[in-house]
């Protein structure tokens, strides 16, 4: 019996991967991973032990070959029927420098997550289940799809308990919602239900929370029938548009990746390996 994460039926028989402690990492056999925030006691608010996880989870899925959309969640209900996709850093483990670890280092590893999920070349869908709030306002906001229940409700609090992501949370929420309504949502702090979230482009659709794993399976098998390789070049050509060289360098990287898989860079490998001067003659300069 698979285990369960959103309330409602899945038509996955998701297989359980690794060994984590604060999150879940399910994989199906035809092509979706399921990440899943665990705790929900918390409102699925992540401390640096639960990022570690994270960024350790997406990792692997980035680098399974057989993996091709991820479904990205919170565990709900909690105990008390609360739910959240995830209401940001664990305030409870705050420290005057960042997240304390249980080495009390402090730190700001969702920085790192970020990253990976911006640029991981697979599909991202973000299930918002109740809160996202804060830092997990953000990690919604860097997947490249979002469908949210019914119940749902995003917000910023940033400036109300002392911080601010001056990041991708501020400038490509920017881009997402436009200046006026990304100043109104990190300077008063608000919350926002799904329907004004999707009205300002913040998620995709609007779904039943008992259908909302349902939903993202459906959307995950739809993005499967397309080319992988397209997909992943527009991931990198949406992330171009925002992310400067870091995001030119992503793109330019999957160009080299197919181009290796070229007869004509073949040719210079093997002329290399073979001590002769490179032959291109046969290789058109086309328009
Ligand atoms: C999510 C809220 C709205 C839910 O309200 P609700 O349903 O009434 O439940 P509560 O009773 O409030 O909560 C249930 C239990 O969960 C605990 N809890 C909830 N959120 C957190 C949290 N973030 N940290 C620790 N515990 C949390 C409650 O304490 C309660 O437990 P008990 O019953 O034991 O008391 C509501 O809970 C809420 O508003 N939560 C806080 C939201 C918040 O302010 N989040 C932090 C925002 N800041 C960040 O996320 C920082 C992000 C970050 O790391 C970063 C990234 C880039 C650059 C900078 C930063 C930076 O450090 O700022």
């Amino acid at each position: 019996m698979p285990r369960q994460v959103l309330p409602g039926i899945s038509s996955v028989d998701w297989q359980p991967c690794g060994n984590f402690t604060d999150i879940f990492l399910d994989k199906s056999k035809n092509g979706i991973a399921r990440i899943a925030i665990n705790r929900p006691s918390k409102r699925n608010a992540f401390r640096p032990q639960t990022v570690l996880e994270l960024c350790t989870a997406f990792a692997n899925v980035r680098d399974d070959k057989n993996i091709g959309v991820v479904l990205f969640t919170g565990v709900g209900p909690a105990a008390d029927g609360g739910y959240a996709f995830c209401s940001g850093g664990d305030q409870g483990v705050r420290g005057d420098g960042g997240y304390m670890d249980e080495e009390g280092v402090p730190r700001l590893n969702v920085l790192d997550l970020q990253r990976i999920i911006r640029s991981m070349p697979k599909v991202v869908i973000a299930l918002v289940a109740g809160y996202a709030i804060g830092g997990g306002q953000v990690l919604h906001l860097l997947c490249d799809l979002s469908l949210a229940s019914d119940n749902a409700i995003f917000g910023q609090t940033g400036p109300k308990v002392g911080s601010f992501d001056g990041g991708f949370g501020a400038g490509y929420l920017t881009r997402v919602v436009g200046q006026r309504k990304a100043r109104e949502i990190w300077f008063l702090c608000r919350r926002y239900s799904s329907e004004e979230a999707l009205r300002m482009g913040l998620i995709n659709a609007i779904v039943p929370l008992h259908e909302l794993e349902a939903e993202g399976v459906k959307w995950a098998k739809e993005i499967l029938k397309n080319s992988p390789t397209a997909i992943r070049c527009l991931k990198a050509a949406f992330n171009a548009e925002t992310d400067g060289l870091a995001g030119i360098q992503e793109l330019a990287g999957h160009a080299t990746h197919m181009f290796y898989r070229t007869e004509e860079s073949k040719e210079g490998r093997n002329a290399f390996l073979e001590k002769r001067s490179p032959d291109y003659s046969e290789f058109d300069w086309l328009p």
